[in-house]
């Protein structure tokens, strides 16, 4: 091997990947897809550090247009300040690795030149070596659903999965909606299962996800309709994801970028994970401090999948330290990153960001046990980036 660092950032770069939590939509599907400069610009994490930056009116604000939006965005963090957080840094990312000269120019000048790129998803795709990317589709949302109508899109890149979160925290409107779709049906936990396996029918989900609170992880497994769900979940082989930690709606007037954190006591995950042997659970935390107890109990349990660093733990400081932390506990059964992206252009900056943080993780790695004189090989280290990015997500998945 030449040199082990370009080696590994050479397989990093060139590796296949599997995106398994997105927003994101294929273009066909018009009203959900997201795409461009000010769609990037107006993402919900640069909207709250805008709101808590400066002084501006929240409800006028979020009355303007998109572009105007951006322009606000752009001046205030980008040209009257230093963009030094990790979403801002993200943009500009995206604008440097399409070769946009942003110095000193207005966002109506970036937009121009942007737009003139005519970035295609596939374009994207490429830049960023993504394969397959999960959509998060929600069936208790009619107008979203419509996706579902006609697949006129690439149904083996943007792949489903079904967002219960509703049944949750909604649950008359959801049996609504069950009542409108289905007609014969015994009782309220059979009508929901019935309309769980007809939209699973349309959409062919890879999974069924949730995102909790401490409140609703603590009265998860007394639920009256999480048995059934799991004894669905189970027939269909798929899993179930869990999103722990979120508060939603900490400040409301934010609406979007108003979701904070919450602490959560991770034994009911390990409860769930006992009660359900034969279900499968991928989980991301999205506070720091469940991240040890969460990497301890993926070594404690074989239906347990630790995905990405969601949200709030997506930080370079806290990826640098949590994925040693998950490496020194298990190796490299875990699924490292998803990208949450909601704007197709996000994947660049989120994917490229990883990559050079998940090179250097991997070079300390190889390097100790180079020491210790075991001989790694370019194979061995691109089996495990494929691993990695693509084939624990698959395998996990029940792909082929
Ligand atoms: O619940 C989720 O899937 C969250 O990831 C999002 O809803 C959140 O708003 C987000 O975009 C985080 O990255
Ligand atoms: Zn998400």
């Amino acid at each position: 091997m030449k040199n082990l660092k370009q080696t590994i950032n050479e397989i990093v770069n060139e590796t296949e990947i599997f995106d398994i939590h997105t927003h994101l939509f294929p273009a066909e599907f018009k009203k959900y897809h997201l795409s461009g400069i000010s769609e990037v610009l107006n993402y919900h994490y640069l909207i709250a550090e805008l709101f808590t930056t400066t002084n501006i009116n929240i409800k006028k604000f979020y009355r303007l247009t998109n572009e105007e939006k951006s322009n606000i965005i752009w001046e205030e963090l980008f040209r009257k300040r230093t963009p030094l957080s990790e979403a801002c840094k993200g943009v500009l990312t995206i604008l440097s690795q399409l070769s946009i000269d942003y110095i000193s120019k207005s966002f109506d000048e970036i937009n121009n030149e942007y737009s003139k790129l005519n970035l295609t998803d596939l374009q994207i795709f490429k830049i960023s070596k993504i394969t397959k990317v999960v959509m998060t589709n929600n069936p208790f949302d009619k107008s979203e659903w419509q996706l579902f109508n006609n697949k006129k899109w690439d149904t083996k890149k943007y792949l489903a999965s079904l967002r219960l979160d509703d049944i949750f925290t909604n649950l008359d409107k959801c049996l609504d909606i069950c009542k409108k779709n289905i007609d014969h049906f015994d009782n309220e936990n059979d009508l929901i299962i019935k309309y769980l396996e007809k939209v699973y029918l349309e959409s062919k989900p890879v999974y069924a996800a949730l995102s909790l609170n401490n409140l609703q992880l603590k009265s998860f497994l007394k639920n009256r309709f999480v048995p059934d769900i799991f004894k669905w979940l189970e027939r269909k082989n798929i899993p179930l994801s869990l999103l722990l930690g979120v508060k939603r709606q900490v400040n409301r007037e934010f609406l979007l970028a108003g979701d904070g954190i919450d602490k959560v006591d991770l034994n009911n995950l390990s409860e769930i994970c006992n009660q359900y042997p034969n279900n499968k659970i991928l989980c991301s935390c999205l506070s720091l401090n469940d991240q040890h107890e969460l990497t301890v109990l993926a070594r404690k349990h074989q239906n347990l999948k630790i995905f990405g660093f969601w949200w709030f733990m997506n930080q370079p400081s806290l990826i640098k330290l949590i994925l040693n932390l998950r490496i020194e506990l298990l190796g490299l059964n875990f699924i490292p990153q998803h990208s949450d992206a909601r704007v197709t252009d996000q994947l660049i900056y989120k994917w490229f960001h990883f990559k050079v943080l998940l090179s250097n993780v991997l070079y300390d790695h190889y390097k100790e046990i180079q020491l210790k004189n075991f001989k790694i090989s370019e194979n061995q280290i691109s089996d495990d980036v494929s691993k990695l990015f693509y084939k624990n997500t698959q395998n996990f998945l029940n792909l082929s």
